[in-house]
């Protein structure tokens, strides 16, 4: 294994529109590994991950699960949209109006829950569940050592500080699958849903954070992710079917005290491809309390953010646009 030099983060990047965005070689000695991490999250609150854990067929197993879902007849889909916000969407995102083109199936990550809802999905709901049960658990570790790491670059002494929150076994953590259909530009000719398509619009899934702590995404080989920085400017993430992108949420962000910053991304639709995209939510369980580590809060850096419950935040979080800054109705004055 070869022990990259503290400055091999900005080496062993992408260069796009300028802008690097970080690798995280997870087979890396762990003392730099804790360092980038942490480095990455301050930075972008966003890097790509290689050498990860989750086996190939885990990823292929649940792949194959969505994309036999998605060509199903929109009749047959929508049997699996019955308690909102999970099972089957399409084109609206949360309660308040926000669209995008584009449909999904949103899935609590609670084995007991998805084995109910796999009855609405799948023929073979066994399979179905578990090809989900199976990816959550290893994108879970994945998770969870990205935040042992992250605790460890911020010095904190207990370094479950950040992975108990979603080690829990009450944790509130989703699971959601998006599939892009391709949206030709001045033709209206996609619409799952069987509803006009008046709108000639590319955006798939509008600007926004994630509310939760960390979001472990993996897409197929088809484009359309962007982040911005923290200057605004759009970057496209490349496609890696065979690595996990990794997204600092609203949550993390606080537990920080605003150290780490949570990504502002998008997705835009591809003209001739197909993009599906299989997120994990890390989220602690509904009743803990967010607020800063005491470690992070000190004279220079006093506490930013009010304390709430994970079931307060994602109240204000659905009852706010999609795009909306919700962590400005916790800062502290
Ligand atoms: C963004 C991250 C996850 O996809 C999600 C989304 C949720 C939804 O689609 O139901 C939200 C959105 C997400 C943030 C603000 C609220 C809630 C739609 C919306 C307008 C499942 C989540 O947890 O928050």
């Amino acid at each position: 294994m070869v022990v990259p030099s503290p400055t091999s983060i900005m080496i062993r990047t992408k260069k796009i529109n300028a802008v690097r965005i970080p690798t995280i070689d997870l087979s890396m000695e762990r003392s730099k590994l804790s360092e980038f991490i942490a480095k990455a999250c301050e930075e972008y609150g966003f890097f790509k991950v290689v050498n990860h854990s989750v086996p190939k067929e885990v990823i292929s197993k649940l792949e194959d699960e969505g994309t036999e879902f998605f060509s199903k007849t929109s009749l047959e889909k929508r049997q699996a949209s019955t308690t909102t916000p999970f099972g089957y969407g399409c084109k609206n995102i949360g309660p308040n109006g926000d669209m995008g083109d584009l449909e999904y199936l949103l899935l609590h990550t609670n084995p007991l829950s998805i084995s109910e809802r796999s009855k609405t999905i799948s023929k073979d709901p066994i399979k179905f569940s578990c090809a989900v049960n199976d990816y959550t658990e290893a994108v879970k570790e994945v998770a969870c050592e990205i935040l042992e790491l992250a605790a460890e670059g911020l010095w904190v002494p207990d370094k479950s500080s950040l992975s108990k929150f979603i080690r829990d076994v009450h944790s509130d953590s989703l699971l959601r699958i998006n599939h892009y259909p391709p949206v030709k530009k001045g033709n209206d000719n996609w619409d799952p849903c069987q509803l006009q398509n008046s709108n000639k619009n590319t955006i798939g899934f509008g600007e926004h954070s994630d509310p939760q702590i960390l979001t472990i995404l993996r897409s197929n080989n088809v484009g359309g992710l962007q982040i911005s920085t923290h200057h605004g400017l759009w970057i496209p993430v490349p496609p890696e079917p065979n690595e996990l992108y990794v997204m600092v949420g609203d949550a993390l962000q606080v537990l920080t005290n605003g150290r780490f910053v949570s990504v502002r991304h998008r997705v835009l639709t591809n003209e001739m491809k197909p993009r599906m995209s299989m997120m994990y939510f890390a989220a602690p369980p509904l009743n803990w309390w967010i607020t800063p580590l005491s470690k992070m809060v000190t004279a220079h850096n006093p506490c930013l953010y009010k304390s709430f419950t994970w079931a307060q935040y994602k109240q204000a979080a659905y009852s706010l646009r999609l795009g909306d800054s919700r962590l400005d109705l916790f800062k502290v004055q």
